[in-house]
């Protein structure tokens, strides 16, 4: 299949999915094809259960719709596979304007045996930005280990949280805080959000990494309130990016998790990210093709 093909054509992008899914050689190829310069950006939505993350996925397609924006969503272990065909209603509902609409839209089971994101999650993401999209959004539940490996596969890392009583210490503790980029709080009409989100502003401080200072966000996902300022908060924190030692730290951690799954084999972190950085500067540069010399 020719990554060509899969452009602005969700048929294709389909089937080129399935192929990568299913490990067959056809997909192997798909990968090593891919220019690793194409950027579209990729936002993950995670969260605790029930939090609202298809809500406002929702909305934030709704929105972008109007400004004729294409969309991509990955939906990972989704609790109901219909969440968005239902939310989204009529207009986007995959029918026979599948390859017509503006969005697509990707139910995965991709946990793996340790309950981390398997390296599926990555492939498909790779193969997604090839296929012409402004913007690819994915959802997962976040559930302690699987949140580290969320923000090394997205550019830009949204928690959602919710004002619940009792709630605010252990969601520090599960480590959401050192992942956010962009922290929502929906279902803000709810009693108590102002008091939270007040709470969540004290606690928030500069990452490190950055000179990015991580927003707060007001959100009602049932009515829309606050879309706009969420997309606002993604939009400059993609402008900014992350400092250059920071990418190389995500694209190991990516690089590292794709080994594992392909052979079970144990690497050096430290000296996978010293090779890396003497490659990824490379013209053509391509990380399916680079991580083959450790599949010997
Ligand atoms: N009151 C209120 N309810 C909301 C809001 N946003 C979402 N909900 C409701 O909360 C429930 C869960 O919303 P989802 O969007 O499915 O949440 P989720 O985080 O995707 O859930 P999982 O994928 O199952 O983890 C639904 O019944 C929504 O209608 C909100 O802002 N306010
Ligand atoms: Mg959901």
């Amino acid at each position: 299949m020719d990554v060509k093909s899969i452009n602005n054509n969700w048929l294709n992008l389909g089937r080129a999915i399935t192929l990568v899914e299913n490990n067959y050689e056809e997909g192997k190829q798909l990968l090593q094809q891919l220019s690793f310069e194409t950027q579209t950006p990729v936002v993950g939505i995670t969260g605790p259960p029930g939090a609202g993350k298809s809500s406002l996925v929702n909305g934030l397609i709704t929105f972008l719709l109007q400004n004729n924006k294409k969309i991509g969503v990955v939906a990972v272990d989704p609790t109901s596979p219909f969440n968005y065909g239902s939310l989204l209603g009529d207009r986007v509902r995959m029918s026979d304007h599948f390859n017509n609409t503006n969005v697509f839209i990707r139910s995965i089971a991709t946990r793996g045996s340790l309950g981390g994101l398997s390296a599926k999650i990555y492939e498909i993401t790779d193969v997604m930005r090839h296929a012409g999209f402004d913007v690819i959004f994915i959802e997962t539940v976040g559930v302690g280990q699987s949140e580290v490996e969320i923000a090394g596969l997205a550019d830009t890392t949204a928690v959602v949280l919710v004002p619940e009583a009792g709630d605010e210490v252990q969601t520090l503790k599960s480590g959401l805080m050192e992942i956010a980029d962009v922290f929502v709080v929906n279902k803000s009409d709810r009693d108590g959000a102002d008091i939270f989100i007040k709470n969540l502003n004290a606690l928030v401080h500069q990452k490190p990494s950055s000179n990015w200072s991580i927003p707060v966000i007001k959100t009602i996902a049932i009515n829309g309130t606050g879309i706009d300022k969420f997309w606002e908060g993604i939009e400059k924190h993609n402008a900014i990016k992350e400092n250059k030692e920071h990418q190389i730290l995500l694209l190991v951690e990516k690089a590292w998790q794709l080994i594992q799954n392909e052979k079970m084999k144990q690497v050096n972190k430290h000296a996978l990210m010293n090779d890396l950085k003497a490659h990824i500067d490379m013209s053509g540069f391509n990380l399916y093709q680079y991580i083959k010399k450790y599949f010997n």
